[in-house]
């Protein structure tokens, strides 16, 4: 049915708020790639949690439609279908066509408990070819449909019955292929999130599903009566608690919500995240400082207390009470305030407060009244804070007092001749023969060789003074000359870029995951700036007449003799199987590998890292059926990119 061509006043205005959309997704979105094509999904289904939040809603589900659109059901009360007072449409249409007309459009202030619903739907609609709004409610089924950015092509009609206790809204929306990169939906980044605010939202069943997909239609459904805690069984679920209970505290105060959850492991590393409105505060914030400053508060007194911790003794800091820490804090808040350049961080000053007082008092009666486990995290403290010292005293050893200092430290480092740090790289080579063959192959002013012999130290398990205790991490850390630890200095490295150069074998694949941990637990700026790479050796070579070609893969080599045949159907050519690094003599290597003219290099970033500490975990960890998956999952390395 169409509308006749005439728009009144409110219709110009609801059109000019889209359009502006339109026109600057990224104010809106914040990116138009496949971030933003993601964000689209949450904006719908914050509305839905919103809804659960208010105790209305038990399910929501997700379906990515073979048209790569998007369904999101709720089985909430339903948008309110009356006619909305202000724009003289109903309630849904102007949710879906008035810019920041959620619940801030002339609704209340904020109750926490009741939620907020959004504001993103009518962003939504903005960047759609196609949105179909269906609410179910009173026994009635209302539908109204919008295109092209937001135009209403179906007014609000009652489209059918339903049972009369059956309530809720479901919302299917096309992306605008004009305004976004892909339309491609990853159902691994829709089931991260999915899991992530099932753990949030305790007792709501969150179902995921992907239709695209004939042979596997059986989808995911996540619900946690556990909330949090759950949360941190999962992150935990590779390590080894040391006591049984997941503590879990929660507190409320004007209308703020406060809750945390925690587990510590007898690793080394902590896995804190916090959130507020279930948004992620990457940069952490007042929620969590208030709780990390009542947990060494806590820990203190106890141990002194408890004569565990001597006066002579120094206190513990932060650190020392960190190390092994799962956590997750969570804060409902009517008003946020997120801060830093990518709001990543909560700013509320009054948060601070309530965290550390619901947290000091419920983990101080823990502590109580479980001293089995007191001691335990309290002596793993101390261990840490012994250890921090020593550390201290070791990183004194990898201070570059002078350039001459590496070549005799170990003799292992062949350095460049260039000091500018801006053209040098380093290559870290595995075993000593590719490392002979590398300081030939290499150009001497601009490319510095430091061959790794064998397995270096698995410092996923390691503190800092125990990885210390290991020299080839100590030459890394001298030839890097950023320092480590509280040390570190990025503006002191001495290579723009530092080449992980490793077999594609097995063994090679296995010396480069326990680098990446090493980066992953010590080196992670220089990673973030972009400054590590993995070379990639061709694993073919094709001769035809005078011409020698490297190829990367399988696929690199297909598209190559694809291109010779096409262009010369009985042209002959030969095919080789390239060796590893430690055959290649120094001619080839230089020439396929580290010439930067032609070679091709994988930059490695976090993502690389995260999945590679994963890996570590399971190849190293305790459990041994994950580790044998590992193995067989990943036996050959990923794509690459040509740099
Ligand atoms: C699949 C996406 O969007 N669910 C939603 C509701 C319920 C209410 C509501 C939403 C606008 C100004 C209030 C119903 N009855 N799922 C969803 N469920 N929005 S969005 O109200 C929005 C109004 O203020 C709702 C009573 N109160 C609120």
């Amino acid at each position: 049915m169409n509308k006749e061509e005439h728009y009144d006043a409110s219709d110009i205005q609801v059109l000019e708020g889209l359009e502006a959309v339109r026109k600057r997704p990224g104010m809106y979105i914040g990116t138009t790639d496949v971030k933003g094509l993601h964000h689209l999904v949450w904006e719908i289904v914050d509305n839905a949690i919103d809804e659960a939040m208010a105790g209305y809603c038990k399910n929501i589900e997700i379906v990515i439609n073979k048209d790569n659109s998007i369904t999101v059901k709720d089985d909430g009360r339903g948008i309110p279908v009356g006619v909305h007072p202000k724009t003289g449409l109903s309630t849904v249409e102007t949710v879906y066509t008035v810019l920041h007309a959620g619940g801030k459009f002339g609704g209340g202030g904020y109750k926490v408990a009741g939620g907020l619903h959004g504001v993103g739907a009518s962003v939504v609609n903005a960047l759609s070819t196609r949105v179909t709004v269906t609410v179910y409610k009173d026994g009635k089924i209302y539908e109204t449909k919008f295109e092209n950015g937001g135009k209403i092509v179906q007014t609000l009609t009652v489209i059918g019955t339903c049972e009369k206790n059956r309530s809720g809204t479901t919302v299917t929306f096309k992306p605008d292929r004009d305004i976004f990169d892909t339309e491609i939906y990853e159902y691994e980044t829709l089931k991260t999130r999915a899991r992530e605010l099932a753990f949030l939202n305790k007792d709501l069943r969150i179902t995921l599903r992907d239709d695209r997909d004939l042979e596997d239609t059986t989808g995911d459904t996540f619900l946690y009566e556990g909330g949090i805690s759950e949360y941190v069984k999962y992150l935990n679920k590779n390590k080894t608690p040391i006591h049984e209970e997941i503590i879990h505290l929660d507190g409320e105060e004007e209308g703020i919500f406060f809750e945390v959850a925690l587990q510590y492991n007898s690793g080394y590393t902590d896995n804190i995240y916090s959130f507020v409105n279930n948004i992620n505060t990457h940069d952490g914030g007042t929620h969590e400082e208030g709780v990390r400053r009542a947990l060494t508060r806590v820990i203190n007194n106890y141990a002194k207390k408890n004569n565990i911790l001597k006066d002579k003794d120094d206190s513990l800091t932060g650190e020392d009470v960190k190390e092994g820490l799962t956590m997750i804090v969570s804060c409902k808040h009517p008003n946020p305030q997120f801060e830093g350049q990518t709001k990543g961080r909560l700013g509320n000053s009054e948060v601070r407060k309530l965290a550390d007082s619901v947290f000091a008092q419920g983990f101080e009666r823990f502590l109580m009244e479980n001293p089995d486990e007191a001691k335990i995290i309290i002596d793993k403290a101390m261990t840490a804070s012994r250890a921090r010292v020593a550390a201290k005293k070791a990183r004194e050893l990898t201070r570059r007092k002078t350039d001459l200092d590496v070549v005799n430290f170990g003799g292992k480092l062949e350095d460049c001749k260039e000091k500018d740090p801006s053209v040098c790289e380093i290559f870290l080579v595995e075993g000593d023969s590719a490392g002979g063959s590398a300081v030939k192959a290499r150009n001497s002013m601009t490319q510095a060789i430091l061959p790794l012999r064998g397995k270096i130290l698995n410092v996923e398990k390691a503190r800092l003074d125990r990885a210390l205790s290991n020299e080839e991490i100590r030459t890394i850390i001298t030839a890097f000359g950023t320092g480590i630890g509280n040390d570190f200095d990025l503006s002191k490295l001495r290579y723009d870029k530092i080449i992980i150069m490793t077999d594609a074998d097995v063994d090679g694949s296995h010396i480069r995951v326990l680098l990446l941990t090493l980066f992953y637990r010590f080196f992670r700026p220089i990673v973030e700036a972009g400054h590590v790479y993995a070379a990639q050796p061709p694993l073919f070579c094709i001769k035809h007449g005078k011409t020698i070609k490297y190829v990367s893969d399988e696929v690199a080599k297909d598209a190559y003799i694809n291109t010779l045949l096409a262009s010369n159907p009985n042209i002959k050519y030969e095919l080789l199987r390239m060796k590893g690094l430690g055959e290649m003599d120094a001619e080839e290597l230089n020439e396929t590998t580290m010439d930067i003219n032609n070679r091709i290099l994988k930059r490695i970033t976090v993502d690389d890292l995260i999945s590679a500490d994963e890996a570590f975990t399971k190849l190293m960890g305790e459990e041994v059926e994950p580790r044998r998956k590992f193995i067989e999952d990943n036996a050959l390395f990923t794509e690459h990119l040509d740099v």
